[in-house]
């Protein structure tokens, strides 16, 4: 059980939330002795740096991009007097991929996992109507006991250097928000609700876990603010008569507000938006209220210009208005849970999100998605840290849904991305961290992960667990690509054959497919990288998507170019996007959009 609140910061009569966001002071510890310098009481130098960002692209020393190890950050924060008496937290978007805090010098919190939030209950350190030192020491090495999974090394210059499982720039730092917020002594600590649809109403069944005794009571408001229903006590239903349900692109959010009273008075006040909807797998359908949809739309990455991964408010704007100009209904959220800010975006648009938890590099290659084309057997899940590997993985799993749990846009967990499937080892595995999603779930979405080339219906040993099977597959790039496609087509409708042939009876999506493509690059007749190979590849993947009715989505990857670590196989980053680094359209957008904008939304239905 989470020891802190996972409820994203809002203000109201009982609580505060003040942005910590902005310049900080920043610096790097290359001989990892920071703290024997005592830096947790202040660090050196004058340097700032913007939070949130990646600290990486800022600099023009490539020692620094390619830094492994501690990061310092530093900011003095005023606490005000009104404040004595509640609960004092500082809360982090996340710090990538682990932290310690310390306030004016003692530690008030440690966390491990780079992209999900936690807190520092600073209540007993802080002074009041005074500033207070925030120190705080984020380290980015990559480890085989964490997620995502990578190594780092000692360079013959002595400098260290990180060296990931996976195929995405090792961004790090405080990439996402910092707050300070201040809590009623007793407060609402977590929310749960579930939605059932009768007829024309709908019940939105809720349990709020709070710090205290105090009774709770719940409304429901409309979107223009009218109680719609109501309910007493920490666990009820919310009876919504003629429900507006929250549609694919046709979001309707309610606000849910929960109160802890003591007589009359308010002791605690949270709100949130919910939507009402339900999402369930029947047979090969994956239904939205019941009704088919088909997924149309991208995997991501949170990567742009200067910042990395840090959260930019305005390319998720960009983003979200590219996404509803293609006619995208969907994505997921590769490889690791996005800044919050995406999701209420997700709910408010009516995008259909799969999130995933940052399981990825679970198959031991640093260039995974060549090493699998090539069917090479590995095994992962049989090192003697794999235990430790483990506990970081259910723990990431738990702070992921109690964080996402009550998003509407959230319609399925992604557990792993490209694990290695084909030793027994992986299947006890596996078992342990799917059963944990369906505990942890109150509305029981569907579970799945993404399943590399080499996981193939004869190899992998894992699939059974996915309620949605998700493949990943490079049929015409990794695999026989160019001139060669057509053997690329015969391979994949192979592969697609013998799926069928196991008769799941569930659905399949393609989470990834794809070609690095230049935008600068055109050439007729096409050779690959050109924007016309780009075409013919996705001509050739739609019409194997299109011949099976099993098949119920496509997540082109990616939505746009990517940094990726340097190498003879990625083009200062990874260049399949449909959209550039700088989200302008490469020629392919405008032929998927003229596809998804034709495919009905319950196509295959
Ligand atoms: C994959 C990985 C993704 C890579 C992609 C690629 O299978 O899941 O992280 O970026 O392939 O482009 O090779």
């Amino acid at each position: 059980m989470l020891n802190y609140s996972m409820l994203y910061p809002r203000e109201s009569v009982s609580r505060r939330a003040v942005s910590l966001d902005g310049m900080w002071k920043f610096c790097l510890d290359w001989n990892s002795d920071g703290e024997s310098k005592s830096w947790q009481e202040g660090i050196p130098g004058d340097d700032m740096i913007p939070v949130p960002a990646s600290f990486q692209d800022f600099y023009t020393d490539k020692d620094i991009r390619e830094y492994a190890g501690d990061l310092w950050y530093e900011k003095d924060i005023f606490v005000p007097g009104e404040w004595k008496g509640k609960q004092i937290l500082v809360r982090f978007g996340a710090a990538t991929h682990r932290a310690v805090v310390y306030v004016n010098g003692i530690k008030a919190a440690e966390h491990e996992g780079g992209f999900l939030p936690f807190c520092a209950d600073v209540t007993d350190i802080v002074r009041y109507n005074a500033y207070n030192k925030v120190v705080v020491k984020v380290n980015n090495e990559l480890t085989v006991t964490n997620i995502p999974c990578g190594q780092t090394v000692t360079l013959p210059t002595e400098k260290k250097m990180c060296k990931p499982y996976f195929d995405f720039f090792n961004y790090s730092g405080l990439q996402r928000s910092v707050w300070l917020t201040a809590l009623p002594k007793e407060s609402v600590f977590d929310i749960d609700t579930v939605n059932e649809l009768c007829g024309q109403d709908a019940k939105v069944s809720y349990k709020v876990r709070t710090t205290g005794e105090h009774p709770v009571t719940v409304e429901l408001l409309d979107a223009e603010g009218n109680r719609v229903a109501s309910c007493d006590g920490k666990e009820g239903v919310l009876e919504v008569k003629d429900a507006h349900l929250w549609k694919v692109r046709s979001a309707y959010l309610y606000r849910m507000v929960v109160r802890i009273v003591d007589e009359g008075e308010i002791l605690d006040e949270y709100a949130q938006e919910i939507g009402i909807r339900t999402v369930e797998v029947k047979g090969t359908s994956i239904l939205i209220n019941g009704e088919p949809v088909y997924l149309r739309g991208f995997g991501k990455h949170e990567d742009s210009d200067i910042v990395g991964r840090g959260f930019n408010i305005g390319v998720m704007k960009r983003d979200f208005e590219l996404m509803k100009w293609i006619g995208a209904n969907s994505f997921r959220t590769s490889h690791y849970p996005y800044s919050e800010e995406i999701y209420q975006m997700a709910d408010r648009e009516g995008f259909l999100i799969i999130d995933e938890v940052p399981a990825v590099g679970l198959f031991e290659s640093l260039m995974n998605f060549m090493d699998a084309s090539t069917g090479k057997q590995t095994a992962f899940f049989e090192k003697e840290t794999t235990p430790i590997l483990l506990q970081a993985h259910l723990r990431a799993v738990e702070e992921m849904i109690t964080r996402d749990k009550n998003h509407p846009s959230v319609i399925a967990w992604s557990l792993l991305n490209e694990p290695e499937t084909t030793s027994d080892a992986a299947v006890p595995y596996f078992k342990e961290v799917f059963d944990r999603a369906r505990e942890l779930d109150p509305q029981k979405r569907p579970r799945t992960f993404a399943l590399v080339m080499n996981s193939t219906p004869d190899k992998c040993k894992c699939y059974q667990f996915s309620d949605i099977i998700a493949l990943n597959r490079y049929y015409g790039w990794y695999v026989s690509g160019g001139y060669d496609i057509s053997t690329a087509e015969v391979l994949f409708r192979k592969e697609m054959d013998a799926w069928k042939a196991l008769d799941l009876n569930k659905p399949f999506i393609f989470t990834e497919y794809g070609a690095d493509t230049l935008s600068s690059e055109h050439k007729l007749p096409s050779v690959m990288w050109s924007q016309e190979y780009q075409a013919e590849y996705l001509k050739m993947n739609n019409e194997v998507f299109d011949s099976y009715d099993f098949i119920k989505g496509e997540q082109i990857w990616n939505f746009a170019d990517f940094q990726t670590t340097e190498g003879i196989m990625r083009v200062n980053g990874n260049k399949k996007g449909v959209f550039t680094r700088q989200r302008q359209p490469k020629d392919i957008a405008y032929k998927l959009k003229e596809r998804w904008e034709s495919l009905p939304l319950g196509y295959k239905g």
